[in-house]
């Protein structure tokens, strides 16, 4: 998601340079990428218009600090803004308490992701939050989709109400809270029908079952692929049963995603998780702060901790971590790391999450990054440990021992080189940036310890 837009920042923020204080023609030459980004990237056009309005009268006219050149100024203020839109820094997750049994009610257009986010919803509140929950199928249109609940159910060991559907949905959800209420279910999950437009009959039925139910926590799933018509699809929920928060789903996808964007800013109320794939484990809280970094080519350096969490110690990860945000990041960590990554699973998904290798994944669209990495690790071993620490030392007289040293060409290893030196160089910038500073304070910690 977001991958374009990533990839045209970059290039954008590349041309912007020098001067003492950010001119109109530097914002204005940045700003005219963002938007036509996020205009490709399905944001809507209005929201399009108003974020990049808040960054150009933010922007101009101020000094450059010492640290940094427009460009990465201008990203800086980008970024702030960006995750605003998105919720702010210090979003938390609902903490689903109150009078049990609390019923979240899910709403959504057809094929939405409803009813997988229901089960997905039941495993996070079961897990994490430790509460006994129910979950009530409502879908009276599609008999299927009580089956489909059913199965899930059972997956994760939850109780599914026997609703019976020719009673109509409001029936049955009363039915359900009666039936979760006696079961002393902490919360209990209402999935409703989805059309495959916002049509007025379904509008009645979700709000004749808002008012019958009076759920604590009003659900709308939308999906990451329906593009900027997702704008109304949240407007017309949102006036209808008054939303308490938005939940994205397929976000594993190719879909860029602009959806959240525009859905947030329509309503206003809280992205609070993201769905990443099919099976009943894959939901993330979402965090706002991530993918505003993602989308400006940052990488999504917190989701690497995370995946590097469940394969790696976790001194190692906190120690790679706090390395590659401090910019100390030799080449010998570079080759242990790879060795670990080459562990975690399928390369692309892991380049992608570090700094600055969108850009470079797509030069290297047809190169068998398996193999390139092999080559990488042969040259790294045939360096001396002097050389690792220092790469400054890598005259052509040594570059040709360790070409010859790990069967490849003079040319290889100073490609390498370059790309491996423009890599630490996003890594300073970054922790210049303030990212690593919330890292290290607490936020990576209690990542791991999480
Ligand atoms: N890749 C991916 N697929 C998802 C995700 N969430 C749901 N799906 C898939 O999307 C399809 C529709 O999901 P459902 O949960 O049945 O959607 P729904 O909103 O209940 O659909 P209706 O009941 O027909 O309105 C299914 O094939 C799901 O496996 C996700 O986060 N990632
Ligand atoms: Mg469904």
């Amino acid at each position: 998601m977001f991958d374009h837009l990533t990839e045209r920042l970059a290039g954008t923020f590349k041309k912007l340079r020098g001067g003492s204080v950010l001119s109109a023609a530097h914002v204005d030459d940045a700003i005219k990428e963002i938007r036509r980004s996020l205009l490709e990237a399905d944001v809507h056009f209005k929201v399009v218009r108003d974020v990049c309005a808040r960054i150009s009268e933010r922007a101009v006219g101020q000094k450059v600090w010492d640290s940094l050149n427009p460009g990465q100024q201008v990203v800086q203020i980008f970024h702030d803004e960006l995750v605003e839109l998105l919720g702010g820094k210090n979003q938390q997750l609902p903490d689903f308490a109150g009078k049990p049994p609390v019923v979240v009610l899910l709403v959504g257009l057809q094929g939405s992701g409803k009813t997988t986010f229901a089960a997905k919803l039941a495993l996070y509140l079961k897990k994490k939050l430790k509460k006994s929950v129910g979950l009530v199928p409502a879908d009276c249109q599609r008999p299927a989709a009580k089956t489909q609940l059913q199965i899930l159910g059972q997956r994760i060991d939850t109780p599914v109400f026997d609703s019976a559907l020719e009673k109509g949905a409001v029936a049955v959800a009363r039915e359900g809270l009666a039936w979760a209420a006696a079961q002393f279910q902490d919360v209990v999950i209402i999935d409703t029908a989805g059309r495959q437009q916002v049509d007025d009959e379904l509008m009645q039925e979700i709000q004749a079952l808002n008012h019958a139910v009076v759920p604590g926590f009003r659900f709308l799933v939308v999906d990451a692929m329906i593009g900027s018509q997702g704008l109304e699809v949240a407007r017309t929920f949102h006036e209808r049963v008054p939303l308490t928060g938005l939940v994205v789903s397929k976000l594993d996808g190719d879909a860029r995603g602009g959806v959240a964007l525009s859905a947030r800013e329509v309503t206003g109320v809280p992205i609070v998780f993201a769905g990443v794939g099919e099976k009943i484990e894959d939901l993330e809280a979402f965090h706002p702060d991530r993918m505003a970094s993602r989308i400006l080519g940052m990488g999504d350096v917190m989701a690497l901790v995370e995946k590097a969490r469940e394969s790696i110690s976790e001194e190692e990860a906190a120690e790679s971590a706090g390395k590659m945000m401090s910019g100390q990041f030799s080449l010998e960590d570079f080759r242990d790391q790879m060795k670990r990554l080459r562990s975690m699973g399928p390369l692309e998904g892991i380049l992608k999450l570090m700094p600055g290798m969108g850009q470079a994944m797509a030069q290297m669209k047809n190169v068998d990054a398996d193999k390139e990495m092999k080559k990488v690790e042969a040259m790294i071993s045939s360096m001396t440990r002097q050389e690792r620490k220092n790469p400054d030392l890598l005259n052509g007289r040594r570059r040709l021992r360790i070409a010859e040293g790990s069967g490849t060409s003079v040319a290889d290893i100073n490609r390498f080189i370059k790309q491996f030196a423009e890599m630490q160089k996003m890594m300073k910038q970054m922790s210049k940036m303030g990212l690593a500073k919330g890292l290290m304070k607490g936020g990576l910690k209690g990542l791991l310890n999480r």
